[in-house]
């Protein structure tokens, strides 16, 4: 058919779901729409420019640009391939609750993850309003982050007091919650976002070990705040690869000390004169998140994490 292309217009990617996406324009209008070419690859947050769908035809709108980002948050998949999971964030919150059982080291690799693609990670403690919160080690698990510097925020998302701090964290913000499967990630997103009514897991599944709720990542507007990206839960995180040399970035405590080492290239494994280990030693610093620190030092090498190299 002839006649003059339809002019493009910018818009934002608010869902991906491998290949598929739904964009948003200024106007609040939202539609599917299909990557233009093979190379172009976009993910949520994005702002791309779409050709919108010919009245006559009827197809999708296809995204035809997409604009350099500001930031690009990215995880290694299973193949050791780098996968980005979200543009343009400025904040990402680690969900940790507990229950189910959390696991340290993916927050730490997820807060890691964001330092070294220049988001500000922070920790958001959530179902407070359960009495396992007090318990002895979970207080000492969410402290490892207090003292370690990172702001970490105490809610329960069933409780609309408590999650305001959070609302007014995100004011100005592109913010993702991201964490293990069941942290309320979801919870949290539909107390936030007005527009958003994410499946949450119900009480009759919640047996259901592993089960992942949310299925694709999506950003909603949070009215007189930010902008909040949901994401499925995980099983594990790495960050994309990165010198051995850069995993301290991912740790503040670690490198708050890293310039009273004697070698200014220091690792702080076996290097005579370190004080991260001897902050270790004098129970100054967390062994935990420093076992954490080693465990990415090896990931980063291609090692399982419980291998420890000599050298
Ligand atoms: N007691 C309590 N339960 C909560 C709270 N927030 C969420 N839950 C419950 O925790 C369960 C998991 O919540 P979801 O929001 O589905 O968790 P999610 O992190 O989105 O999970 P995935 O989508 O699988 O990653 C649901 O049964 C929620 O009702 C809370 O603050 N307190
Ligand atoms: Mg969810
Ligand atoms: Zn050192």
């Amino acid at each position: 058919m002839s006649g003059a292309a339809a002019a493009e217009l910018p818009a934002r990617v608010i869902e991906s779901f491998g290949r598929r996406v739904t964009v948003s324009t200024a106007d609040g209008a939202t539609f599917p729409a299909e990557l233009f070419g093979k190379r172009l690859t976009c993910v949520c947050g994005d702002e791309v420019t779409i050709r919108p769908p010919s009245q006559a035809s009827g197809d999708v709108a296809k995204v035809v640009t997409v604009a350099p980002r500001r930031t690009t948050f990215s995880r290694t998949d299973s193949r050791g391939r780098t996968e980005a999971l979200a543009a343009n964030l400025s904040l990402l919150a680690v969900i940790v609750a507990p229950e189910p059982v959390p696991d340290p080291y993916i927050a730490d690799r997820y807060l890691a993850g964001a330092a070294l693609a220049g988001i500000t990670g922070i920790v958001v403690v959530n179902k407070s309003d359960l009495p396992d919160t007090a318990d002895e080690q979970f207080r000492a698990f969410t402290g490892e982050y207090e003292a370690a510097g990172y702001e970490v925020l105490h809610l329960s998302a069933r409780t609309t007091e408590t999650v305001a701090p959070l609302q007014a964290r995100l004011n100005g913000q592109v913010a993702m919650f991201v964490g293990q499967s069941g942290m309320g990630k979801s919870t949290l997103t539909n107390a936030l976002a007005p527009a958003s009514s994410r499946p949450t897991r119900t009480i009759s599944e919640s047996t259901g070990e592993g089960r992942h709720t949310t299925v694709s990542t999506a950003l909603f507007r949070i009215p007189g705040s930010g902008e909040l990206i949901d994401s499925p839960g995980v099983r594990d995180y790495a960050p994309p690869p990165v010198q051995e040399s850069q995993v301290q970035v991912g740790w503040p405590e670690i490198l708050a000390l890293a310039h009273e080492c004697r070698f200014n290239n220091c690792l702080h494994l076996r290097e005579p004169g370190c004080a991260v280990t001897k902050a270790v030693a004098d129970s100054k610093l967390s062994p935990r998140r420093y076992e954490s620190y080693k465990r990415l030092i090896n990931i980063m090498r291609g090692l399982p994490p419980e291998y420890e190299r000599r050298r």
